[in-house]
């Protein structure tokens, strides 16, 4: 049982050691929402809000979520004893439609409370079974084929298991075959297009077909399950969805229209634990592999994915890239590593997270801050 007596929100600012671009922006520094989640018993657990800066990938960003956790969801926890994690998203679910990230914060930070409470690690708290868990590599778009294939390059070398090139029309066919030429035989590589695409370009993607892609992410806008479907007959290549899959039923329109084969699992974007765990039921007894996608989270945000993934479905690698690929320092100790091998040591002993938060840090970090406490 939880029961929080108050929450505390700060956003911290955190320079990416370099600029991430997508199709649809770039972000140079994060604005991160970190939640710490008290307890009334003094267990307190942190929790990281994955929306944005801007409303590119998603309609919500950090001053949205921080709006909403402030406005209407937070007020639906404080003071109330919860009898399970389990029953969070219903009870933010039931009319406040949407602002699924700002839900997932607090969602999952009651799951990470609830296992550091429960004295249990949150990967054994939710069912995880792997140690590790395998680590792909998210490249963004870079200037020309060449500083991608040096890029791509590096990151094998780094032992990544996969390498995901965000494409975009003007640096996709020639970027992919650049490095498909460039990498290792039989590497692992995929692209992601973030909506960048329509079926006008249909023939245009095709071309991909040449590269032996693992799979292509969301070439087409989140609403176009049914345009998906259409691309998908003239493709080889496998279609993975992401912006697209936002709740359950999505998961099964995916399924029931062929919009895509794969699922990109990100527990901000499917409003926190309990669905993605549905998503990943759904997708085990359709035989549709799942992987943990990431939003350039920090070490904390960073903990949630990696207990995540560390479930018997997340068959492929997930972006779960070590602190070291995102920032000069992260913000908790210990930061996350990749082995050689690209694995990641999923945290299986301390109760909670697995990682602590270095408050120093994290207050020399703080740009805003707001406690929020029952009324
Ligand atoms: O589409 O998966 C995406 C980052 C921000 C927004 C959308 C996406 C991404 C990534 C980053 O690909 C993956 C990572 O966190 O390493
Ligand atoms: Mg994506």
């Amino acid at each position: 049982m939880i029961d929080l007596s108050r929450i505390e929100l700060r956003e911290i600012r955190l320079k990416l050691k370099e600029p991430f671009r997508i199709s649809s922006g770039i972000v140079e520094e994060r604005r991160i929402l970190l939640l710490e989640l008290f307890d009334a018993d003094g267990v307190s657990e942190w929790a990281e809000c994955v929306a944005g800066e801007q409303p590119n990938y998603s309609p919500e960003t950090i001053d949205t979520a921080w709006f909403a956790i402030k406005e209407w969801l937070a007020p639906r926890m404080l003071g109330k004893p919860i009898g399970s994690p389990e029953s969070v998203h219903d009870l933010l679910e039931r009319n406040i439609s949407g602002h699924n990230m700002a839900k997932a914060a607090l969602e999952m930070g009651s799951y990470g409370l609830a296992a550091k409470k429960a004295g249990q690690p949150l990967s054994l708290f939710i069912g995880g079974e792997r140690e590790r868990v395998p680590t792909g590599i998210s490249i963004g778009i870079q200037k020309n084929p060449e500083a991608l294939v040096e890029r791509a390059l590096r990151a094998v070398k780094d032992g990544y298991r996969k390498i995901k090139l965000k494409i975009q029309p003007g640096a996709d066919v020639e970027f992919v075959r650049a490095v498909r030429t460039a990498l290792p035989k039989g590497t692992e590589l995929m692209s992601d297009a973030n909506s960048a695409y329509s079926l006008k370009d249909a023939d245009h993607l095709a071309q991909l077909d040449d590269f032996g892609l693992l799979m292509i992410e969301q070439p087409l806008h989140r609403d176009d399950l049914v345009r998906h479907a259409q691309l998908q007959k003239r493709l080889r290549t496998r279609l993975c969805l992401d912006e697209s899959i936002t709740d359950v039923a999505r998961c099964e329109d995916m399924i029931a229209l062929q919009s895509g084969r794969i699922v990109n699992i990100k527990p901000g974007r499917v409003g926190g634990y309990t669905i993605s765990r549905r998503i990943h039921d759904l997708c085990r007894q359709n035989n549709i592999p799942v992987w943990c996608g990431g939003m350039l989270e920090s070490g904390v945000g960073r903990a949630y994915n990696v207990a995540l993934a560390s479930l018997p479905n997340f068959s492929l690698p997930g972006d779960l890239s070590p602190s070291a690929r995102y920032w000069e320092r992260d913000i908790v100790t210990p930061e996350w590593t990749m082995d050689a091998n690209g694995l990641v040591p999923v945290p299986r002993s301390k109760p909670g997270i697995g990682v602590d938060v270095d408050r120093g840090r994290i207050d020399a970090l703080t740009v805003k801050r707001e406690t929020l406490a029952r009324t």
